[in-house]
């Protein structure tokens, strides 16, 4: 098998392209990455000195590909589906592009900031950077409610990259940062995302590890079972 894919099943990042590749039916092997074991960090900085996850090893084209929307658009072009997760379209591709971006640096960033401080060695914790974090939410969440008040996914009637970065991001984002109640459009696009074959399959993936989750004492017990 060409592609091995580095990840950890927890983590939010990770689910966007997982999504991706479930999606698509495309065959890849999963790795884990425990960035907390000092053998297993140091070598996937080999592999991207930045350190992050995921990371995509292509071993036919003896290439590495870091960046989630880089992964993706990279699986596009070399190892395409029956599902076009970048539209051919290039206004609907910009779209794409933008929700993903806004996916990934407004939700999945400043919930990835709330969740980490929890688990800060004590009074090392950055209450003034969660505070910010929460207001990005909110901003965030009255955007999205916006966007799908007419939508049925992120850019329209097609399922693209910017509802792989949406799903990961707004499930744990919800738990962190609960939606209000106005939130009619953001909630029920996040259960439409919840319903979706290829993110059942990650959040079925991921819950065994769900303990490890530092807000798992906030996860509805929906989510658990
Ligand atoms: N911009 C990166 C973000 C990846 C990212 O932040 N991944 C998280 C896991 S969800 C990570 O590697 N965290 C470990 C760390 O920051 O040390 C991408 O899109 O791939």
């Amino acid at each position: 098998m060409s592609l091995t894919l580095y990840i950890h099943p927890l983590a939010s990042f990770c689910h966007k392209v997982l999504i991706a590749l479930y999606e698509n039916g495309t065959a890849f092997h999963p790795e884990t990455v425990d960035l907390g074991d000092p053998g297993s960090a140091a070598a996937h900085m080999e592999r991207w000195p930045v350190g992050k996850i995921p990371v995509l090893f292509d071993a036919k084209a003896k290439r590495v590909v870091p960046e989630t929307s880089i992964i993706i658009e990279y699986l596009q072009e070399t190892h395409p589906g029956p599902v076009a997760l970048l539209p051919a379209d290039s206004v609907a591709l910009l779209e794409t592009r933008l929700w993903d971006r806004f996916f990934d640096l407004y939700v999945n960033v400043p919930m990835g900031k709330i969740v980490t401080d929890r688990i800060r060695p004590p009074g090392k914790s950055d209450a003034f950077g969660v505070a910010e974090a929460r207001a990005t939410l909110d901003t965030a969440y009255g955007m999205i409610e916006g966007q799908m008040s007419a939508r049925e996914w992120a850019i329209g009637q097609d399922f693209t990259m910017a509802d792989c970065a949406a799903a990961p991001a707004l499930f744990y984002a919800s738990i962190v940062h609960p939606f209000g109640k106005d939130h009619r459009h953001l909630t029920a696009y996040r259960d439409r995302l919840l319903e979706r074959p290829s993110v059942k399959r990650v959040i079925a993936e991921a819950r065994p590890y769900f303990s490890m989750f530092p807000y798992r004492d906030a996860m509805p017990a929906r989510y658990l079972r």
